[in-house]
């Protein structure tokens, strides 16, 4: 006899439930009408009476082709997935504006910049770039930071990176370099990570990379959350004012809560505990009203500085150090609205170098020129016709009005009688050489030839300065990236080449490298175009620690409690935090909470398991006098601090949590980083040190690989 789902007595009914009752030939309990919820349809509108059996011939029978509510809903399914993208899968986006802060006006025409205090539209797509849509956050891994302005005049797509300069400097080069970083194509590993042979071997073999290569090792390729890195347009662009004079530009985001990154062995717990963090991070500071900011700064200098410049300006693998042309504010980002629908806006969203509005022009690096072919054509292959502009995330907010027609999915057609131009019915829109882009008529001569300017051949002066211009501490992590990284390259003369090279940048971080990978012979260092400068001085605005915020503000206190944990002292913890702008979570042995020091009961957002001390900034132990034998016995409470301390973050202490630090190995190194909570007030002044972020001093101690 026919088997179909009974609905389960006794407990309260969903939907599902309601609507199986049906197979059994019996009447709906409820109907959308009585849930006061719409009435399902089929995508041609017809209302929907039953949504979970198909039409068969009899209970047990075979099913019918003829159910057309059915096939339709397949069909639908079975064409949900769009390619990803072929870089930059993983990403996540937001909605905001940009307000202009200072006036443009003297270099550009660009509509945007003309009137302080005007606020823009804004949409922005951050990414890693090697993994796949569902690979980890927290990969070493360049990060894309996309932003799309809806301008009066249109859209302008700032593509930009974490990362002032690039790998290449050749568009040309773009697959091979794409090609070896991802995944092996014989294996299909690894997934999201840049260490393996294919990688290096590409590397070695592109000295031009060398520059980019010191930045990926340095801690900007893990950045604590989107919210807390710069951002890049990497290439040098022009902008040209009303008189139609050119100005070249390179364009900065400065995040307002600073800059600040994880170390390699959180990232790699992280990527275990919460896959999601940089995602969870921002959705969480969005939908909790603290919106992330950027201010938007411009290097501008004029063709006399290019001409006299060290390095090519057209060069995407060179910076221009903000000492040389301090980057001046434009405006602010705010970004203020998460998506309805991650697909329909941060999955369809399509970024384009070559949108750029009046007053924005381009310059001839040769990167920037490939971009924008390659940004129109992925977005066909992406997006599946070439009217992915009418999709509501990429359609102009201004007035648009052309005669492009047809091809799929159009819904923006041409109305009336005229579909070209010039026409004598005197229908549709006409160009316009007042406002219309105009590109700035550089004068171009040469021969037609394969070129790479010589003015390019310098690989090692920038890469130098960047490595000299970090702190002690970030060197140490720069070592301990290329270390790790070359540690999984199987090919020994692969990791040779990359010495080679390391060798002409600095002679104790090849050493370092080579000592700690267990080299005894050091390679020859390889041959350069031209000598490596010695004489670059340091750039401080290149080091993260140097730029430190110097406050807590919008980063995350973990606090683990227990019964019996001091209510008042917990409260005052929890008022210093809220006070800096930061937020906390509260980590208990069991997530339905605990009861405290005056009988009442406190929630807990994690438990122990759940909520590692990776996931936070600093953290707090405020375990009750009487439970501390039942948390020594815990794994993950011994994790949790000993984590916490090799991270070098700042743990505040009660003194029943002090056996927890002997049970982690660290009883007697305890330093100025480990505060005792001895009172209520401690909390504020323990609160103060946290913006220091990290107790540097202890990595020495702690020897952290
Ligand atoms: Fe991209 N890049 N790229 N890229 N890129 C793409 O466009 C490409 C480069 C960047 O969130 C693709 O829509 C070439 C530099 C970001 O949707 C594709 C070259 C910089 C994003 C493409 C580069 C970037 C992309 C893939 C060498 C920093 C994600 C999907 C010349 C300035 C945008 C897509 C988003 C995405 C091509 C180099 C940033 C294939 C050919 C340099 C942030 O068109």
């Amino acid at each position: 006899m026919a088997k179909s789902a009974k609905p389960t007595k006794n407990r309260t009914a969903t939907i599902h439930d309601q609507k199986m009752s049906r197979g059994e030939g019996g009447e709906l309990h409820q109907t959308a009408e009585d849930l006061g919820t719409e009435v399902m349809t089929t995508a041609q509108g017809g209302p929907i009476s039953d949504d979970q059996n198909t039409l068969k011939i009899g209970p047990r029978g075979p099913a019918l082709i003829e159910d057309f509510h059915f096939r339709e809903k397949i069909f639908h399914f079975d064409h949900e997935r769009i390619p990803e993208r072929v870089v930059h899968a993983r990403g996540y986006g937001a909605h905001g504006f940009f307000e202009t802060t200072h006036s443009l006006a003297k270099f550009s025409r660009a509509d945007l910049f003309q009137r302080v205090g005007e606020r823009t539209p804004a949409f922005v797509r951050f990414s890693t770039v090697a993994g796949s849509k569902g690979s980890v956050d927290l990969a070493r891994d360049v990060r894309g930071f996309a932003v799309k302005i809806y301008t009066k005049e249109g859209n302008w797509d700032l593509v930009g990176n974490n990362i002032p300069v690039f790998f290449i400097q050749d568009a040309i080069k773009f697959p091979d370099l794409i090609h070896s970083v991802k995944e092996e194509p014989d294996r299909a590993f690894p997934q999201a990570q840049s260490a393996h042979d294919n990688f290096w071997d590409f590397i070695s073999l592109t000295p031009e990379s060398m520059h980019m290569v010191m930045w990926v090792m340095s801690d900007r390729a893990i950045p604590r959350s989107f919210r807390f890195m710069e951002g890049f347009g990497v290439h040098t662009f022009r902008l040209v004012n009303a008189d139609g004079e050119s100005t070249f530009v390179k364009f900065h985001w400065k995040p307002k809560l600073g800059m600040q990154s994880v170390l390699w062995n959180e990232a790699v717990k992280i990527n275990g505990a919460d896959p999601d963090f940089h995602r969870r991070d921002l959705w969480t500071a969005i939908s909790t009203g603290n919106f992330p900011e950027w201010e938007l700064r411009v290097q501008l200098f004029d063709q006399e500085f290019a001409d006299k410049f060290d390095f090519d300006i057209l060069d995407a693998t060179k910076i221009i150090p903000e000492e040389i042309i301090p980057p001046v504010p434009v405006g602010r980002l705010v970004l203020d609205r998460m998506p309805d629908n991650f697909f329909a806006e941060t999955e369809q969203v399509a970024f384009m170098t070559q949108n750029v509005p009046p007053g924005i022009d381009f310059s001839n690096d040769p990167l920037l020129q490939g971009r924008n072919f390659s940004y129109l054509d992925t977005q066909l292959k992406r997006l599946g016709s070439p009217n992915f502009a009418h999709l509501p995330i990429n359609a102009p907010k201004c007035p648009f009005a052309h005669f492009q027609q047809d091809g799929h999915m159009a819904m923006h057609n041409p109305v009336g009688r005229a579909n070209y131009q010039p026409n004598s019915h005197g229908l549709g829109p006409r160009e316009s050489p007042q406002r219309g882009f105009v590109p700035f008529p550089e004068a171009e001569e040469g021969a037609k030839a394969k070129f790479r300017a010589e003015s390019f051949a310098d690989h090692y002066s920038q890469a130098r300065q960047f490595y000299l211009s970090q702190t002690r501490t970030e060197q140490h992590h720069i070592v301990s990236a290329l270390t790790f990284e070359l540690s999984k390259v199987e090919i020994s003369v692969i990791r040779e080449r990359v010495l080679s090279h390391l060798l002409l940048i600095d002679e104790t971080l090849a050493t370092n490298v080579a000592n700690r990978l267990g080299i005894k012979a050091m390679p020859k260092p390889a041959d350069a175009a031209v000598p490596t400068r010695q004489d670059l001085p340091p750039s401080p605005a290149l080091s993260i620690i140097e730029n430190g915020p110097e406050r807590f503000g919008g980063r995350k206190l973990g606090i683990l409690i227990t019964d019996g944990t001091d209510a008042a002292l917990l409260k005052s913890l929890q008022k210093a935090v809220e006070k800096a702008g930061a937020t906390f979570e509260l980590i208990a042995p069991r997530v339905g909470g605990v009861i405290a020091s005056d009988g009442s009961e406190i929630a807990a957002h994690q438990m122990i398991d759940g909520g590692p001390s990776v996931l936070y900034d600093a953290v707090a132990l405020l375990p009750g006098d009487d439970e501390i034998d039942d948390l020594l016995q815990e794994s993950t409470a011994r994790d949790f601090v000993a984590d916490a301390f090799a991270h070098c973050k700042f743990i505040g202490y009660v003194a029943a949590a002090r056996p927890l630090f002997a049970k982690a190995g660290i009883g007697d190194d305890l330093d100025e980083g480990c505060i005792e909570l001895a009172a209520r007030k401690d909390a504020g002044a323990f609160v103060d040190q946290l913006g220091k972020l990290r107790v540097w001093a202890r990595e020495s101690v702690v020897k952290m690989r």
